[in-house]
């Protein structure tokens, strides 16, 4: 506890010194959401730290997330230093799909509108005609199936298979996965709500299709922590990453929060609901943020502009 209150004021003083502010996502340890909080940077999801980033006036932006949230930074900012505790954390579906192969497939499919998740690198991003995150996918898939567009959907199976079945859209996928959602387990699920009956259970929709049967609602992190602040049950059952906890629990002090399980009876799981390029985000790797030389994101200037395109229209979009 000393040790860890003395980063703290390390982290707050450099933070005044370099004009910096940190931007968080909310699968980051309790420690770091509480500091961004009190420096006065931001808690959210991706979308709302790209929102964040880009309105602040900070000439540094201190990105605790993973990789591709940083460069999302760099990219609708390319005038501020993004920095981030580590360029090693990255994500299973930004590292599922590499983009020669994903270009290739979309050179197979030239009638078909590209929408990549959140969840890729600048270059995907760039190939791309619509960027989306969790919390407006659905809404801009109903929007190209009014219009009678097919769709390419990347990278991350599970939500497209969602998005298909509700927007009943033309999708065509790439086969990607989150290394945190996939491992919850439907079965799992249905026992834990024999133990808590009143508990509602709140799904991200990079779960399997077997966990979403199970779910009260499905949701992007900033919907699941609506709907515990919204719905009168008193328990929730979360399939999400457990970062999430720390601000389901200060925005609904009063309800219990319950994981949902990642493993069945005597298995393992690799992830546990904790993303391990999450955890990578610490008071450690804060405190030297502005003394290394091998964590500042660039992104090649072309194809940030070319990435800018899809990423301002889901700014707009969601606007
Ligand atoms: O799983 C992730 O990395 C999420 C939910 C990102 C986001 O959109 O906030
Ligand atoms: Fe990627 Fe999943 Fe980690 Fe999010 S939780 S950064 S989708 S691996």
């Amino acid at each position: 506890p000393a040790r860890e209150a003395a980063l703290i004021e390390q982290i707050k003083a450099r933070l005044i010194e370099e004009n910096a502010v940190i931007v968080a996502h909310y699968y980051t340890s309790p420690v770091v959401q509480a500091l961004a909080e009190e420096t006065g940077g931001c808690v959210s999801d991706s979308l709302e730290m790209a929102r964040f980033g880009n309105e602040h006036p900070a000439d540094t932006l201190v990105v605790a997330g993973v990789k591709f949230m940083g460069e999302t930074a760099k990219i609708l900012t390319p005038e501020k230093r993004v920095l981030m505790p580590t360029l090693e954390a990255t994500c299973s579906l930004d590292l599922g799909c590499p983009i020669d192969e994903f270009s290739a497939f979309c050179d197979q499919h030239p009638d078909r509108k590209v929408v990549v998740y959140a969840n890729t690198s600048a270059a995907v991003k760039a190939r791309a005609d619509w960027v989306v995150t969790s919390s407006i996918a659905l809404e801009v898939a109903e929007h190209l199936a009014e219009q009678d567009e097919k769709i390419i959907w990347a990278p991350d199976q599970h939500l497209g298979d969602y998005v298909r079945r509700e927007s009943g859209a033309d999708i065509i996928m790439w086969d990607g996965a989150c290394i945190v959602h996939e491992e919850f387990k439907a079965r799992g699920i249905a026992d834990l709500k024999a133990v808590y009956p009143d508990a509602a259970v709140l799904v991200h929709p990079e779960s399997p299709a077997a966990v979403l049967e199970h779910a009260d609602r499905v949701g992007s992190t900033t919907q699941i922590i609506r709907a515990a602040m919204e719905m009168d049950n008193k328990q929730f059952i979360v399939a999400t990453d457990q970062g999430i906890f720390y601000k389901l629990q200060q925005m609904a002090p009063d309800k219990e929060f319950i994981i949902a399980p990642t493993a069945g009876e005597g298995a393992t799981c690799r992830s546990c609901a904790n993303c391990p390029w999450m955890a990578m985000n610490d008071l450690e790797t804060l405190a030297r943020v502005f003394d290394q030389s091998d964590n500042e994101i660039f992104v090649d200037p072309a194809l940030g502009e070319r990435a800018m395109v899809p990423l301002t229209r889901m700014l707009d979009f969601a606007a």
